[in-house]
């Protein structure tokens, strides 16, 4: 089994800290692949070329949410995604997974070249970062309770909003920065922190 990852896409680094939670180090091979890249390993296993894509018994998998899924049906008994009878997790879950969307837009406007950025869609993703980050201070129970896939989704996201565009709105939030901080200090976490660009 194969997980096809970059080492700094954020949806890629949900997958990778999963198969830490999980315990499936020795089961899944990580292999670092090109993505906007005609040569790219990845399109010799399917035309969609996005990473995570995870490969089981000549299957690819795609969507961070639903390789996560498929993991956890490869592991003993830890369960990182909500379940669908659980509908207040369901509904965290779904807007951790849109939050983290949404930064990656943002730092996916922020690195175009100076003259096609968006100004408009930068404030735009900057003032929904700033409302989420607050919702996620009035919501902590949802992710001080265990390690979730929501938890890491949201912590990716922050992680990556304060290394790629200096955004610590949440340093104003002290028990969602003190959450951030024990969270980030995981095996999980440290193992898959992204490169420097
Ligand atoms: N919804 C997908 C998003 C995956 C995604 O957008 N991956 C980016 C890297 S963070 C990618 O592969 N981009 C390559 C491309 O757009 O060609 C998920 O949850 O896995």
């Amino acid at each position: 089994m194969k997980l096809f990852s970059t080492p700094n896409s954020p949806f890629s680094r949900i997958a990778r800290i999963a198969i830490h939670e999980l315990s499936l180090t020795e089961k899944i091979d990580i292999e670092f692949v090109t993505v906007r890249d005609q040569e790219s390993e990845l399109l010799k296993y399917g035309p969609l070329g996005k990473v995570p894509a995870l490969q089981v018994d000549g299957e690819l998998f795609s969507d961070s949410r639903i390789i996560v899924n498929k993991l956890e049906s490869l592991a003993e008994s830890v369960k990182l995604t909500a379940r669908s009878n659980d509908s207040a997790s369901l509904s965290f879950e779904g807007f951790c997974i849109g939050f983290l969307e949404s930064i990656s837009i943002w730092v996916r406007e922020a690195r175009r070249k100076q003259e096609l950025i968006s100004q408009e869609l930068l404030e735009v993703e900057r003032s929904r970062a700033i409302r989420c980050v607050k919702y996620l201070s009035q919501n902590m129970e949802h992710l001080r309770n265990s390690i979730s896939l929501a938890s890491i989704a949201v912590a990716c996201a922050l992680d990556l909003a304060q290394r790629r565009l200096s955004f610590n709105e949440f340093e104003k939030y002290p028990e969602l920065n003190d959450w951030l901080q024990e969270i980030s200090k995981r095996k999980s976490f440290r193992c898959t922190e992204p490169l420097p660009i």
